[in-house]
């Protein structure tokens, strides 16, 4: 099963201020450099309609939308990771395995929960919107499929508020008709190639003999082509974020050299940083404080430790000792954001690190 919620960041946007519902809300990244500048984040679906999407200038969306009572707003992403944490930990708790891929999407296997009976898929999907929608008022769309790229599929093919399950019989006859562009991990450039190949749709994809996909795209892609459009992944929910590690990061209420001040934060990120540990069984063998400074320099400290912890005392006291050798380090300077980071991490109870697979072995 796939899980994406809708137009998330401004879904979260109309949840938190109620006077937005019925408007086109656009979420945009401002750079900074004219009053104006800056991409779309995202929008929600009034805004859609009129054409405004993820990433186009914000001057181009304010002109679409002049004169529709549009309200424009800044991303606050610590407001988004927050909620998202929150779902997070509601789908869960709904899966015998639970694997995040972004802010705002997850899969959760529910082979054995369902005992394989797609039947069973539909009352399932609405115990978890309901809980989503009940406890966090958010809404999501859902994709239940034999594997993790036919869920994925399915999720963005009924949107929002969606629900599309795809029985193992059917995958062919869902995949076919589809553009060869919608097939996961297929983006324009690729999609152009395949245009001038003569492959249309999944289905001109999945004719096509393996051995010569490999000649054109390579062995690991053209391998990947032609099993997935052939609807075949075997990859399985992993039990956990592949993260390296854990951050997160706060602005502070106002720049600061002031080390008793930015304790309460620390300890805050700290609490934020250990939830997400324990949903996912770690802990971590390093610990790190990042600070961004007045002047929008980044400058970070950490400390690895001789044995893994998840004891969140011991994360505070190392995190305020980095902190204030950085201080000591940086001493012309106020801090403006303030960030907390686990990395080395490893499942409790066993002891080599997850990411011990991907270091570089000197
Ligand atoms: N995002 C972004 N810039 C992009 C794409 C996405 O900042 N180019 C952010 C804002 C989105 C969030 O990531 O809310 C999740 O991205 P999705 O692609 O899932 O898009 P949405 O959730 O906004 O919409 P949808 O309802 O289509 O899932
Ligand atoms: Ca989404
Ligand atoms: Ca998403």
């Amino acid at each position: 099963m796939h899980i994406d919620l809708d137009y998330f960041f401004a879904q979260v946007e109309e949840r938190e201020n109620s006077s937005l519902k019925d408007k086109p809300v656009v979420v945009c990244v401002y750079s900074g450099r004219t009053e104006h500048s800056g991409a779309v984040s995202t929008a929600n679906y009034i805004a859609r309609k009129f054409g405004v999407k993820s990433g186009m200038p914000i001057m181009l969306a304010e002109k679409i939308l002049s004169g529709k009572d549009a309200v424009f707003l800044a991303v606050n992403h610590e407001l988004y990771d927050k909620v998202s944490d929150k779902v997070m930990g509601i789908i869960n708790e709904f899966g015998d395995k639970f694997e995040q891929v972004s802010v705002d999407e997850a899969f959760i296997d529910v082979t054995k929960r369902l005992a394989g009976d797609f039947e069973k898929a539909e009352e399932f999907v609405a115990e978890v919107k309901k809980t989503i929608k009940s406890k966090e008022r958010l809404t999501c769309s859902v994709g239940v499929g034999p594997n993790k790229l036919i869920a994925k599929m399915a999720s963005s093919f009924k949107k929002p508020d969606g629900l599309t399950v795809v029985k193992p019989p059917d995958v062919k006859k869902f995949l076919n008709p589809m553009p060869v562009g919608k097939l996961y991990g297929i983006g324009e450039k690729t999609e152009e190639k395949m245009g001038k190949l003569g492959v249309k749709t999944i289905e001109d994809l999945a004719r096509i003999e393996v051995s010569k996909l490999i000649e054109i795209f390579g062995k690991k892609l053209g391998t990947y082509f032609h099993l997935a459009a052939n609807g075949i992944d075997n990859e399985p929910v992993q039990d956990r974020e592949s993260a390296e590690s854990l951050s997160r990061i706060a602005t502070l209420k106002e720049d600061t050299r002031n080390l008793e001040s930015m304790i309460p934060v620390l300890n805050r990120l700290s609490e934020e940083v250990k939830v997400r540990l324990d949903m996912q069984n770690l802990n971590c063998a390093s610990v790190g404080v990042i600070t961004v400074m007045e002047d929008l320099t980044l400058h970070s400290k950490s400390r690895t430790l001789d044995s893994p912890t998840e004891d969140i005392e011991t994360i505070k006291s190392i995190l305020i000792e980095l902190l204030e050798m950085l201080l000591k380090d940086k001493t012309d300077l106020n801090i403006r954001r303030l960030g907390v980071k686990v990395s080395k991490l490893s499942e409790k109870g066993k002891q080599k690190p997850i990411n011990e697979f991907f270091e570089v072995k000197s």
